[in-house]
């Protein structure tokens, strides 16, 4: 095997690969390992396309079982440990388990295409990844023996999208899907967009290294911190110039398409999602460093559609793909969520859904979501999501002085806070040195759980906080920034997070004494305030209103702990730098355009800044 890919899989790709390295590695079967027959196959598309497959058997069982499907661009060499490591639950229930590389993947024939959209069906013999796994489950039920007849297919991230392609003109004898962490609507949330503001650092390095070649190759940074190297960097019209050479389709559709133009859109999922054909099991993660977005709005938009019960929702505590983690998933970071969450669901929820719709076996008793509660660490039942009994809609605004509060402010005119956001200084979205994505002892899927206070101290950032809170705060539902603000500039980014200050004495772990852990988060950026296809300058210094949806969240503030928000313009480099001038395309923007600009967020009666939290009614209120 190629020496950097096994660099690349055996390290930080946990958090990118459908089965990371780690969990298939880590994983001790706490029964006798179950033993299979492996069988490997070019799988013959209808446009004449092989795909390289393995089909993994249980020795000795004759009995007829459903197909388990798993297809990923990763690479499937090590598939063979899945069964007794994140699948051992479903395959204590028996199932012919099939791994398959995409099109255009590792030895698979056929060309790559990043997230290939659905095909036109009036062209005849267009292919899609749907009719690939169309293809594949059809070879399946005549070619594998005892098999019952059903399939069900899973995957995290790019294979859990490759599990909504299926979906929606799907085999026959596809009777359960599981979409985990799939991204959705593509330029507004996902892995190299968000509300339009791109995502650098993974954007550029998930690029390079999935269109190197066939085969995972990750990128040789020459600077330990890449804050410096992409710094270093200058404008992006130089990764092309320097590094990629126009070679990479990726970045050049990055480069190329910088609003949300038809290339984004019909690259989105949600207009496609018209109808319930198989049940549908949405898996996402709280704290999903990649593709929190995907689940919730497939889910939120299948919903209508949904007239026989067929769609659900996980949410737990976790980051990207976190629910297979080897560890079990007590603990993100330092984050302590007093129970093994993610054996928990893989036992709980995913073997016995899997088996209900696959097997037959058992009862439904799944409610419509199951949303984990940090804070007060309980799994959650609700009868839809967002939740809607039990719910206020309250306004936290910031104030004087620093302070937080649930009252509207009384002061008027100008009252603002102000700090300069400069270009040459951007604010790290994480402690230094910031590493690579993938490769090295990479942290990235911990980094939504990194403590906020190591940006204490810097003037281009803004907090306001309540006092310590005198009751729990629980809030469920959908979060929503109200952003008032004004830039001396004619483009800018805004950051807004929603943060838990643990006490200053945490007596049940010290390590975590006055944390400040993101609950909430995103970025806008500010010439797509109006329209995400038609950017737009921004007027220099005058008051705008801009919204910024955080997502949806369950989370409860505890006694003790206080509340906080916090604004930037800069979030480096995990989104490129804005250059706060108004460009037509970033990507394109000459170095001297970088400038700074002061801003000001607004705190005064009738142009107050303000999220808004959906409380539950039965957790008292901070009086
Ligand atoms: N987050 C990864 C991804 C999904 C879809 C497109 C691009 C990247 C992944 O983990 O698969």
């Amino acid at each position: 095997m190629h020496a950097d890919l096994i660099r690349v899989r055996s390290l930080a790709a946990a958090a990118l690969f459908t089965l990371s390295a780690c969990d298939l590695v880590a994983q001790t079967p706490t029964r006798t390992p179950l033993e299979f027959d492996k069988r490997e196959e070019m799988i013959p598309m209808r446009d004449g396309v092989k795909l390289h497959t393995l089909i993994y058997t249980q020795k000795e069982i004759t009995a007829a079982r459903p197909f388990i499907l798993n297809r990923t661009p990763y690479g499937i060499g090590a598939s063979s440990r899945a069964m007794n490591g994140p699948y051992a639950d479903l395959a204590d229930d028996g199932y012919i388990f099939v791994f398959q590389d995409i099109r255009g993947r590792f030895t698979s024939e056929g060309q790559f295409e990043m997230l290939r959209p659905p095909r036109n069906k009036k062209v005849k013999g267009s292919i899609d990844e749907g009719t690939d796994t169309y293809d594949t489950i059809d070879w399946l039920l005549k070619n594998v023996p005892n098999n019952n007849g059903k399939a069900g297919m899973l995957g995290v991230s790019y294979p859990g999208w490759l599990t909504v392609m299926a979906t929606l003109d799907p085999h026959p004898a596809l009777k359960a899907a599981s979409p985990q962490a799939s991204p959705a609507e593509m330029f507004i949330g996902y892995d190299f967009h968000h509300n339009g503001a791109f995502r650098l650092s993974y954007g550029f390095e998930y690029a390079a290294m999935m269109e190197a070649g066939k085969e995972l190759k990750a990128f040789e940074f020459d600077k330990p911190d890449l804050y410096d190297w992409y710094l270093n960097l200058g404008s992006l019209s130089h990764i092309d110039e320097r590094y990629l050479k126009g070679k990479f389709p990726s970045w050049t559709n990055f480069a190329t398409h910088s609003s949300y133009d038809k290339f984004w859109q019909k690259q989105s999922v949600t207009p496609y999602l018209t109808s319930v054909k198989v049940p549908m099991l949405n898996v996402g993660g709280w704290w999903d460093q990649e593709d929190f977005y995907g689940p919730i709005k497939i889910y939120e938009t299948l919903e209508p559609y949904d007239t026989k019960h067929l769609n659900y929702l996980v949410v737990g505590p976790w980051n990207h793909g976190g629910w297979n983690s080897a560890s079990g998933g007590q603990k993100l970071g330092k984050v302590d969520f007093g129970s093994a969450t993610s054996a928990y669901f893989r036992k709980s929820i995913q073997a016995p859904w899997f088996a209900y719709w696959l097997h037959g076996k058992g009862t439904l008793t799944l409610a419509e979501a199951t949303t984990f509660e940090a804070g007060s660490n309980s799994w959650q039942s609700q009868d839809r999501w967002p939740p809607k009994a039990n719910i206020s809609n309250k306004r936290l605004y910031p104030q004087a002085n620093g302070l937080l509060s649930f009252d509207a402010p009384s002061e008027r005119g100008e009252a603002f806070d102000a700090y300069v956001s400069d270009p040459a200084n951007p604010v790290p979205y994480r402690a230094r040195p910031i590493l690579p994505s993938f490769t090295g002892p990479s942290t990235w899927g911990r980094w939504l759980v990194d403590d906020q206070s190591f940006l204490k101290g810097r003037n281009d950032v803004v907090n306001w906080q309540t006092p310590p809170l005198t009751e729990d705060v629980s809030v469920a539902g959908k979060l929503t920034a109200h952003l008032f603000a004004a830039t001396s500039g004619t483009d800018a980014d805004w950051v807004v997070k929603l943060i838990d200050v643990y006490p200053d004495k945490y007596d049940a772990d010290s390590t975590l004494n006055g944390y400040q852990l993101m609950v909430a988060n995103d970025v806008t950026r500010g010439r797509f305030r109006k329209s995400l296809e038609k950017p737009e300058a921004i007027p220099a210094n005058k008051v705008e209103e801009y919204t910024l949806d955080l997502h949806t969240q369950s989370y409860r503030f505890l006694k003790g702990h206080r509340i906080m928000v916090q604004v930037q313009s800069s979030w480096f480099p995990l989104i490129d730098r804005n250059p706060q001038t108004f460009v037509p395309n970033i990507f394109a923007a000459p170095d001297s355009v970088f400038k700074p600009a002061t801003q000001k967020i607004y705190r005064a009666a009738g142009k107050a800044t303000f999220i808004e939290v959906p409380i539950v009614r039965s957790a008292p209120l901070v009086p």
